[in-house]
């Protein structure tokens, strides 16, 4: 267990404030009429490598209580249920992608990049999928009405969640990818 020290709650304020400007400052970038991509879980996941699991989710819970708070949900927010869901459960599970931060830790130290790389994936995806089937869920229950005629609430969220979930994915992967051979120093801390 890591003890919680100064340095980690200001890093968890300054990386959940991060995630934040990028998603005011940041447009998606569109790849064909399905998937954009877009980076904004970047910071997120800098923190559930660096910090772990649980450093992680509180960066992700107060990016989603910061998108609420200065209106940056509201195209998304149906009602309180789903805002809680889709904000701040949502959100906190990217930090998930922490979990393989002790493995990631090895392999960084013995200098395996290959395998550590594959690692960083690895939670990358871990973080995405968790909190996308958060969305997933949300869209069934919440946002079937918006489906197209004919088709059920579980496609459509299906079809919506999975194209947003591929380009939010892809982009993490290629910045973090990009990233990579810099942050070494960044992401070993013992
Ligand atoms: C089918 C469907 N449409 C919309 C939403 C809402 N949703 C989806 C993904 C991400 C977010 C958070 C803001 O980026 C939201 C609110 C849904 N779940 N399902």
């Amino acid at each position: 267990m890591q003890k919680t020290n100064v340095a980690s709650m200001a890093e968890i304020a300054i990386f959940a404030g991060l995630a934040m400007v990028l998603d005011f400052f940041t447009q998606p970038m569109s790849i064909g009429p399905w998937i954009s991509l877009s980076f904004k879980m970047v910071p997120i996941f800098l923190i559930a490598f660096r910090r772990g699991t649980k450093p992680a989710i509180v960066a992700g819970l107060i990016w989603g209580i910061l998108q609420v708070a200065l209106g940056q949900a509201a195209g998304g927010w149906l009602n309180l249920w789903q805002g809680f869901l889709e904000y701040f459960v949502a959100f906190s599970l990217i930090g998930f992608a922490g979990i393989i931060r002790p493995l990631f830790n090895q392999t960084l130290k013995k200098n395996q990049p290959l395998r550590s790389w594959a690692i960083m994936v690895l939670g990358i995806l871990i973080g995405s999928l968790s909190r996308y089937i958060i969305h997933f869920i949300a869209g069934i229950i919440f946002w079937g009405s918006y489906a197209p005629k004919g088709q059920s609430a579980l496609v459509y969220s299906a079809i919506i969640n999975s194209s947003s979930c591929l380009g939010e994915t892809l982009a993490c992967i290629i910045a973090l990818s990009l990233l990579f051979p810099f942050i070494k120093r960044f992401l070993l801390i013992n």
